[in-house]
């Protein structure tokens, strides 16, 4: 096909896509310089239409939009897809009114009355979590294949802020033999310490900054071995060590916070910061930097369809002032933003690497790992098609370290974006064309299978509340003497739990408009290289689907968040 010039306007969606074509790009500097002065034109008029705002210090950069009316058309949701988001959330407005109604008259004391309100959409797993929540390896196996498989680490010593008090010399000795044996694990909540809670409606919320240690047993079992749910504090008693032999429901009181905790650095930091806010970085900075005609510019697109619609939505509903963070969550009222931007300030490039990520959490080569397992295989697949393409263009090193375009693009995402996350380990210039692989792959992988791991659980771990409690009413406790009153004035109230259960299963759900991984209709490069390095991404991908369908149907728990099916192009939702 011949270079389509000067048709350059980027017209997204329904297939209709008029972009020169990159191998124009190769040959900018040659016709009179035309592809050039076109390039930079482009450039010009988009930076004008896309520029960077801080929404709250200390965070990413956003897109400048106090609205989504506010954007320009070319990324804005689609008629259908707005139809969708705003019809299913009024319909879940719906339900939450007819649950309320409901439990009115209705006695709410014992926890088989969340009963009352499990119903309505969900999944078969959620079912199941309802029936197994309770139990020990349920709630250990939640660290590795859950909603939240991002915290987990391998214990190389035992952690400082453990304080065994003497009388439980068994359980010193127990943890040491583990951690020499190599299969002690801990996940540790103290990015939550400090943090202040949320009042909503007059009531005080209460958090807690909880570690759990953890033993991995020869099936592949994570075991919980004790939870110590505040750090402890000079001038205060140590704080108490929970133990699976503690009365059952002191126990569940104390996993009930852990999982409470879990649901803030969940959403906070996996979720909203490390796929949502950096794909908008991305986003913002591949319209300002990159032309149409740029090839990083078409192989990224596609994975940054509606991101930064959903995020400006985010943005003036869900984390702003009064939004369901303030309404239901107990990091809301402010709190949510610190621990935002805590999280910022430790993001690091290899933690939204897998093959880095995983080694250095120790968790490779772990059989019952399932996440770590298929993100590696995904990191892969998605690594070869961005090589693939990129070799098509860059044919030696030297032309990466002489695109001028696509080193403003990686200083601008790093410096700028990101707020100075060079010292991080993000790149500010990329030397060889192998390190703008492994950039561009970190982009696609978290545009796509990292937002589609973190986002689809909810569905299933987040509608029996009980399992992930959105706020906590009543401080952690502090004795082993727990009553089933505490339990109940502790955990979320019925509105709260509705609220939960509504936007658990309007994120969750299965997008009616979903565009699966690699499976976008828009045909940005023309050519037959590209066309071939496609077609072998679609082909490594059916593989991959092929084998975790095999191997789910061997599982008692099928692990399904990374099946490339299931994978949504980019973050819309
Ligand atoms: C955006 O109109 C999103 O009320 C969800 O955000 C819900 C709204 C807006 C509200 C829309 C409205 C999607 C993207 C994101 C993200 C990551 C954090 C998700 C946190 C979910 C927390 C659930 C809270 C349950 C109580």
């Amino acid at each position: 096909k011949e270079v389509v010039f000067p048709c350059y306007r980027w017209v997204q969606g329904d297939g209709i896509i008029c972009l020169p074509e990159a191998t124009a790009w190769m040959m900018r500097n040659e016709v009179q310089g035309l592809f050039q002065k076109h390039g930079e034109e482009e450039l010009e008029e988009r930076r004008t239409l896309y520029r960077w705002a801080t929404w709250k210090e200390g965070l990413p950069l956003s897109v400048a939009a106090a609205s989504e009316k506010d954007l320009p058309l070319d990324v804005r949701f689609h008629e259908g897809k707005k139809i969708d988001f705003e019809g299913t959330l009024a319909a879940g407005m719906m339900d939450i009114a007819l649950k309320r109604l409901y439990t009115l008259l209705s006695s709410w004391n014992s926890l088989e009355d969340f009963d009352q309100i499990f119903w309505g959409s969900k999944s078969a797993l959620a079912k199941r979590v309802r029936q197994s929540w309770k139990e020990d390896d349920f709630f250990g196996y939640q660290f590795l294949n859950g909603v939240n498989p991002t915290l987990l680490r391998r214990s190389t010593s035992l952690p400082t802020r453990l304080v065994i008090p003497p009388e439980l010399e068994g359980l010193q000795a127990q943890l040491e033999r583990k951690l020499q044996e190599g299969c002690l694990f801990e996940a540790d909540f103290s990015l939550l310490d400090g943090i202040q809670a949320n009042v909503i409606q007059g009531e005080r919320q209460h958090l807690a900054a909880p570690l759990v240690m953890l033993k991995m047993e020869p099936d592949g079992k994570l075991l919980p071995m004790a939870i110590q749910l505040q750090p402890p504090c000079s001038g205060s008693p140590d704080p108490p060590l929970f133990l699976p032999s503690d009365p059952s429901l002191t126990w569940l009181l104390a996993k009930a916070w852990v999982r409470n905790s879990d649901f803030q650095l969940h959403e906070l930091q996996a979720h909203l910061l490390k796929t949502h806010l950096v794909a908008e970085v991305f986003a913002v900075a591949t319209m300002r930097c990159l032309p149409g005609m740029h090839p990083i510019f078409k192989l990224l697109i596609p994975h940054l369809r509606y991101t930064l619609e959903i995020n400006t939505r985010a943005r003036t509903k869900l984390i702003s002032d009064g939004g369901i963070f303030d309404q239901v969550v107990n990091t809301g009222g402010g709190g949510h933003l610190d621990v935002l931007r805590k999280a910022t300030a430790c993001l690091t490039y290899r933690s939204l690497c897998p093959p880095d990520d995983l080694a250095d959490r120790g968790l490779l080569g772990i059989p019952s790992a399932l996440y770590a397992h298929d993100a590696l295989r995904l990191w892969d697949i998605i690594s070869r098609y961005v090589q693939g393409t990129v070799h098509l263009y860059y044919s030696e090193d030297e032309v990466v370290q002489s695109d001028p375009e696509v080193q403003a693009w990686c200083q601008e995402i790093t410096e700028i974006g990101l707020c100075g996350a060079q010292e991080r380990g993000f790149p500010v210039s990329f030397q060889s064309r192998a390190e703008l692989c492994h950039f561009v792959t970190m982009c696609i992988f978290t545009c796509t299978a990292q937002h589609s791991g973190i986002n689809q659980g909810q569905l299933d771990w987040y509608a029996w509340v009980p399992n992930a409690p959105c706020t906590m009413r009543k401080p952690p406790p502090t004795t082993k003497d727990v009553t089933l009153e505490m339990v109940m004035a502790t955990l979320p109230n019925v509105h709260q739990a509705c609220l939960q259960m509504t936007i658990a299963w309007h994120l969750g759900r299965f997008q009616p408009d979903m565009v699966p991984l690699g499976h976008h209709k828009e045909e940005y490069f023309s050519g037959p290289g590209y066309k071939a390095v496609l077609k072998r991404f679609q082909e490594d991908l059916n593989t991959l689907e092929r084998e975790i369908v095999a191997r789910n149907e061997g599982l008692d728990l099928p692990y399904y968040y990374l099946q490339p099916s299931r994978i949504e192009n980019s973050i819309t939702i």
